[in-house]
């Protein structure tokens, strides 16, 4: 078995640099070894490059309720083709964030080469807004809401997201049924509607305080599985999902998240389903954090994509 990693630098897609530096971090920590030393042949993508020719940019687009649309839709064009690559040669795609904008990158790739994907989407945020709904304009609050069905616009509409209207592409969308959440704790307004609307699977914090984190993760797996027992799940982390006391270095923390063993648990328990077939870890952000704190988050997410990659304790 081999993991493609792929390295998203990306940082765009919400306002605070450093978050671009989240992909070197891990590698420093030891992410490599640690994917050898459990069995995994690593193929290293190293980072995309996101840079965009200032030609390329027409700057009177720029004025959408999409910050930076250009930047983010072409590098997520990058995303979604390196995923697509790494699914053909058989090699389960592993994407290191940058912000959690890069998802949609990553979606739109995994949904067009296995349309059947069921997602775990681990966050204190629903990132299913859309720049209509947008109260901040910021793209990494919109992966979610840009490629689901019957949410928003033609995403292909949005300055550097042409890409997603291609014939290849246009299909590339994901069912609000297709997808479950576990952390939420902020939620906009206009995002709830949407999860209320569509009847979206939602595990808020208050679920996991009600039925603890092993009931989440099994009435999580159930229902994605529930019609076809060899479904592909994707995992999409976003670290600020687990409590700012962990990982402070993060752009958008929200107190009363995940604990250490709550946060590894839901990694640990989608690795032993055996349906996990791609995954990512986003909105590290070590500028965000004294030296500590960004520590303390880089050795936390390493921790979390280990046992993503499928570390088991004995
Ligand atoms: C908020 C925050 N819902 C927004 N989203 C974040 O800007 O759309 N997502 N922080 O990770
Ligand atoms: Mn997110
Ligand atoms: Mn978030
Ligand atoms: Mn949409």
């Amino acid at each position: 078995k081999t993991v493609s990693v792929i390295g998203c630098p990306m940082t765009f897609g919400q306002p605070f640099v450093g978050t671009d530096n989240g992909p070197e971090y891990l590698r420093q920590a030891g992410l490599l070894e640690n994917l050898t030393s459990i069995g995994w042949r690593v193929h290293d993508l190293g980072d995309l490059d996101f840079h965009v020719n200032p030609s390329e940019v027409d700057l009177s687009l720029e004025k959408s309720n999409a910050k930076n649309s250009q930047i983010v839709g072409k590098g997520c064009e990058k995303v979604a083709n390196a995923v697509m690559d790494a699914i053909k040669e058989n090699r389960f795609p592993l994407t290191l964030g940058g912000d959690h904008s890069i998802g949609a990158g990553s979606l739109a790739g995994i949904l067009k080469a296995r349309p059947n994907t069921g997602v775990i989407w681990v966050d204190a945020h629903a990132d299913i807004n859309t720049p209509e709904m947008s109260e901040s304009g910021n793209m990494h609050g919109m992966p979610v809401g840009l490629l689901m069905n019957g949410v928003g616009g033609d995403p292909s509409k949005i300055p550097g997201f042409e890409w997603l209207g291609s014939e290849d592409m246009k299909d590339a969308r994901l069912d609000s049924s297709a997808i479950v959440y576990i952390g939420l704790r902020d939620v906009d307004t206009k995002e709830r509607e949407v999860l209320r609307e569509k009847g979206i699977k939602t595990f808020t914090m208050f679920d996991v305080d009600k039925y603890g984190i092993g009931g989440v993760m099994e009435q999580t797996l159930d229902y994605l599985l529930k019609d076809d027992k060899d479904r592909p799940i994707h995992l999409s982390y976003d670290i600020d999902a687990v409590d700012p006391i962990l990982a402070p270095a993060t752009g958008t923390a929200v107190r009363g998240g995940l604990t250490y063993r709550e946060a590894h648990y839901v990694a640990e328990a989608t690795a032993r389903s055996g349906n996990l077939a791609s995954a990512e870890i986003v909105e590290l952000n070590p500028t965000l954090s004294n030296d500590e704190g960004a520590r303390e988050t880089v050795e936390l997410g390493l921790g979390i994509v280990t046992s993503i990659m499928g570390k088991s304790i004995i």
